[in-house]
């Protein structure tokens, strides 16, 4: 098995934090491809817990490699926040690598996120304020930021400069701001320079290589397939490419090295920002799903909405990632419901529909269509086989993997790492 990929079959906070961290004992390194300080996730350790949001989860696992690939977008002072955290706490985060040539988040691009999405008003994203979507705008303007050129000042200078120019413009005429001087930014991010270096590496090359002796890579994605630029909710969703692909363009491996793509995907459905959600569910049942999912924002402390489990939206994912098996997560939290809905198409403008539609409009328009299954009040969070699972709760599982178009090779019973079903 030479590299694999895991990632969110939804709408991100599947619990690809836990999975990732499960398998870390096992893979030589652990590869961030998109996204950056955005992505929330929590790893339980025993009666440890962990909240990461830049930091691969593979740092947790002693024997792995974390890096963060050429496709993730860095705040160098989140990033040194993080890792004095961890390193607080005991664990040794030296063996960290950062691609030389990831971009950088610079106070300006935060700043720009947070007063775009005010001016946005109604309209907003619900972005998480981090500074993610102007700072790949930089990118794809060619006037971004990256690791490497903290190490040549004379060009950090041209390019915060080049960056600034359209910026003050716009937040002086627009936004009624003052302009952002460039001499400020390039002193804040020379601070970080020396700081950072250590980790500073050819990832590309180092991943290769690795590949090359047999070394097992994984490469974790951060948020989910429909907040996907390319294939999710557009506009609502983040800038990057959490789908399979994301991970070749995200690191500079090559898709033919990789043999197993892992889609994350919870046993109902949240969502954390706008945008459309066919299943979600504004009554009592939303409510529980929320307090016994623990279902609030780890990067940003919001209430994340939920829904019943969409059939369709893990068919897509299945088809857009190439999705070799899933692993179903929080099952645990559905216990105790005596019928469990599950959307399994959608009715849209009168019309019976099986698949995800590609047009913003029509899916607007989803209604879900609901089948119920019988559900089930034991507790399963001691369960270790599938066999010592409910019936009900087994049928429910078969019935997700049914719809949803690959194999489940793993069940989440509980946050903790050991609370998983491996099914072989
Ligand atoms: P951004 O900040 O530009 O990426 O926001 C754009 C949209 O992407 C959503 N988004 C997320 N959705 C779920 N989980 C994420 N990470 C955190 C978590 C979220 C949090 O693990 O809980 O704490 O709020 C994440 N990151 C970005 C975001 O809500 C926007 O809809
Ligand atoms: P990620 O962004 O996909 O890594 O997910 P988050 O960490 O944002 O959210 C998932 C939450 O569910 C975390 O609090 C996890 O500890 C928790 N979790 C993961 N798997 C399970 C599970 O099988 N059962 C329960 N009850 N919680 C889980
Ligand atoms: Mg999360």
């Amino acid at each position: 098995m030479p590299a694999l990929v895991l990632l969110g079959a939804q709408w991100g906070d599947e619990g690809k934090g836990k999975a990732t961290d499960l398998l870390g004992g096992s893979v030589d390194y652990v590869v961030r491809y998109q996204g950056g300080n955005n992505a929330g996730h929590t790893v339980v350790v025993g009666d440890q817990k962990y909240a990461l949001h830049l930091l691969p989860s593979g740092i947790l696992s002693p024997g792995c490699t974390p890096v963060i690939g050429n496709g993730v977008v860095v705040d160098p002072a989140v990033l040194l926040s993080e890792l004095r955290g961890l390193n607080d706490r005991g664990i040794d985060t030296s063996k960290l690598l950062i691609s030389g040539n990831a971009h950088l988040i610079t106070p300006y691009n935060v700043t720009l996120d947070k007063v775009g999405e005010r001016f946005l008003g109604k309209r907003k994203i619900g972005t998480t304020g981090r500074g993610i979507g102007p700072t790949y705008a930089d990118k794809i303007n060619r006037v971004g930021i990256r690791v490497q050129d903290l190490y040549d000042e004379s060009i950090l200078i041209q390019k915060v400069e080049a960056a600034l120019e359209g910026k003050n413009q716009l937040l002086a005429k627009l936004y009624n701001r003052r302009a952002i001087e460039a001499g400020a930014i390039v002193e804040e991010m020379l601070q970080y320079a020396e700081q950072i270096k250590p980790y500073v590496a050819d990832t590309t090359l180092i991943l290769n290589n690795a590949l090359d002796e047999d070394k097992v890579v994984l490469f974790e994605g951060g948020q989910g397939t429909l907040l996907d630029v390319d294939h999710g909710t557009y506009p609502f969703v983040t800038s990057s490419n959490p789908t399979a692909g994301g991970a070749c363009t995200g690191t500079g491996v090559g898709p033919t090295k990789i043999s197993r793509v892992i889609g994350i995907l919870k046993a109902y459905t949240t969502r954390v920002g706008a945008g459309p959600f066919p299943t979600e569910l504004f009554d009592q049942d939303g409510e529980d799903l929320r307090r016994i999912g623990g279902e609030r924002g780890v990067t940003t402390g919001r209430d994340r909405r939920c829904g019943w489990f969409d059939a369709p939206i893990a068919r897509y994912a299945t088809r857009v990632n190439g999705l070799t098996d899933f692993f179903l997560t929080k099952l645990d939290v559905l216990t105790g419901w005596e019928q469990i809905p599950v959307c399994v198409a959608y009715e849209i403008d009168g019309k019976r529909v099986e698949e995800l539609p590609y047009s913003q409009t029509d899916f607007h328009h989803a209604k879900p269509i609901y089948e119920n299954l019988p559900g089930w009040s034991e507790d399963i969070t001691k369960a270790k086989t599938f066999s010592d699972l409910p019936k009900n709760a087994q049928a429910y599982v078969k019935a997700l993997e049914e719809m949803s178009g690959a194999p489940i090779s793993a069940i989440g019973v509980g946050p903790g790492r050991t609370e998983t079903i491996e099914i072989n």
